[in-house]
């Protein structure tokens, strides 16, 4: 990557954001946007892989254990049940090039919304 991207900047601690948990491959934290009463990303520390098919073809376990940790924040912080959400690209809405699941949980979450 030529540029750090902000979640990088997150990561050193370079600028703040609400952690929600950490460990030495992944961090979460609340998205500054919320489109749910929970809305947390998370971010493999490694700045290697821009999406979540090049993160799965080089590390498929460390995606795993990113999905995993997104059944317990959703039943502290949202309704227990939850939606990932992986943009994949600038035409799928995708404007931070560093791979980072989104962890979507609570009442506003219908069948009718994406
Ligand atoms: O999602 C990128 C997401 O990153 C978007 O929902 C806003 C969020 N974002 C951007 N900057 C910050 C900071 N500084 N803190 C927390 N969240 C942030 P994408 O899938 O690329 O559209």
């Amino acid at each position: 990557m030529s540029e750090e991207s902000v979640f990088t900047k997150i990561i050193a601690r370079e600028i703040p954001a609400k952690i929600v948990v950490e460990n030495d491959r992944i961090i979460a934290f609340e998205d500054i946007s919320p489109q749910a009463e929970c809305h947390v990303l998370i971010v493999p520390k490694t700045s290697e892989y821009s999406t979540v098919e090049e993160l799965a073809a080089a590390d498929p376990v460390l995606l795993g254990e990113m999905i995993a940790l997104a059944r317990p924040i959703a039943v502290e912080r949202g309704n227990g049940d939850y939606r990932l959400v992986f943009n994949t690209g600038e035409k799928a809405g995708q404007t931070v090039h560093h791979v980072h699941m989104h962890v979507l949980s609570g009442p506003s979450l219908t069948e009718e919304s994406i």
